[in-house]
């Protein structure tokens, strides 16, 4: 069949469906063009122009080439790009799309790692679509410069899934469904931990001097944990942003980083690793420059992370990190849910979020409250470690 009617499909629903869930969330609103990556070249602006409606994958002429889901029950094949390998996160997330995309399973999965380059997943992607692949999922290293490639997979009538983080485009139609973290809601939940630690240790008024290493500047998962710190210094007077540096994710990097920056500030409190790889760079930089990592404010570095991997809650209970807010990465169920609905030509929601738990290397705060909800606080054992898988 497929891929003119379920594009055509998916341009009701879409229409449907935005109005629905009310599209995305503030931090789309602002940017629109595809010129901040740098990495979406001008020339193939002009080159989509002709083909507007939904089903336009006039040129090819069909779908039973080398998607090749021609028969009931055949094989979907599925481009899926990559952000990189710079993480554990990240390999727990390719290792759940493989595994989820199977020959097993019926799919043939196009794996594209971009190493971190946009301009590696746009290629990967214009790729997909002259291999006419049934779907194209898209794991965005950044929110903006989506819209040329974006338009050329629409012109071409392949629905395009959007995985983890978001892509901020001036045409919501332009992908199918998204599905991934909260990621500003992340940030707020560690934020309201610190604060309750702080309380809870008898420190809540104490001077608390922060540094911030960031994720890859400019991706969602670094948008928003970096504005749910910035929004909780902005409401404590006693809490002070030192300094905000990218550790772009990596170990290398929140090490570099970290050593840096220990060698500017000797009165640092708390280090807020956008996730656990970086702290693992961070722990190590605090070691060899003679310092402590651990729970006493005023006395250790506090090291906060992000992600929950099973060596980040290995280091929380190790005493090395303090609080870990966890980010899903397995999304390969998700996307297939997805997929196998469009398939079935059924509805799918346009944003799903994840929903997530935050863990601590102490009971001192059982519970914390964002935006109204409470969350509990999860304290590390090697039990709660051994049972989940990443
Ligand atoms: O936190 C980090 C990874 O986008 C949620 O990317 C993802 C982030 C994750 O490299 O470890």
């Amino acid at each position: 069949m497929k891929r003119k009617i379920v594009a055509l499909f998916l341009a009701t629903c879409m229409a449907m469906s935005m109005t629905a869930c009310g599209g995305k969330d503030a931090s789309a609103d602002n940017a629109s063009s595809n010129d901040a990556a740098g990495g979406d070249d001008a020339a193939a602006d002009d080159a989509t122009g002709g083909d507007d409606a939904a089903g336009g994958d006039d040129a090819a002429g069909g779908d039973d080439a080398a998607g090749g889901d021609d028969a009931a029950g055949g094989t979907l094949t599925v481009g899926f790009s990559q952000v990189g390998a710079e993480s554990d996160w990240r390999t727990a997330n390719s290792a759940s799309m493989k595994e989820t995309f199977s020959e097993a399973n019926g799919y043939e999965l196009i794996f594209d790692d971009a190493q971190q380059k946009q301009e590696n997943q746009i290629a990967a992607i214009r790729n997909f679509i002259q291999q006419e692949v049934d779907y194209i999922v898209l794991a965005p290293v950044t929110e903006t410069g989506w819209d040329t490639v974006l338009q050329e997979a629409y012109d071409a009538g392949i629905p395009v899934i959007i995985v983890d983080r978001m892509v901020n485009i001036s045409n919501e139609e332009l992908y199918t469904a998204w599905v991934g973290s909260n990621f500003q809601l992340e940030g707020e939940k560690a934020c309201a931990w610190l604060e309750a630690y702080a309380e809870a240790t008898g420190k809540g008024s104490e001077e608390l001097n922060i540094i911030d290493i960031q994720g890859t500047i400019g991706a969602s998962a670094q948008i928003g944990r970096t504005a749910g710190l910035e929004a909780a210094i902005e409401a404590h007077d006693n809490w002070k942003l030192l300094e905000a540096q990218s550790g772009e994710f990596t170990q290398a990097k929140g090490q570099e980083v970290m050593e840096s920056l220990l060698k500017q500030y000797d009165d640092i409190d708390v280090v807020y690793c956008e996730n656990d790889n970086e702290a693992f760079g961070a722990i190590d930089a605090i070691e060899a420059a003679g310092k402590t990592v651990g729970k006493e404010i005023g006395k250790d570095i506090l090291v906060m992370s992000f992600d929950s991997t099973n060596a980040g809650l290995t280091d929380v209970l190790n005493g090395k990190i303090i609080c870990n807010t966890e980010c899903n990465p397995l999304h390969g169920p998700r996307v297939e849910e997805i997929i196998k609905k469009l398939e079935a030509g059924e509805q799918v929601e346009k944003q799903q979020f994840v929903d997530e738990e935050i863990f601590a290397g102490t009971e001192d705060v059982p519970s914390i409250k964002v935006n109204d909800t409470e969350y509990t606080v999860t304290t590390v054992t090697q039990e709660v470690i051994d049972g989940r898988a990443y």
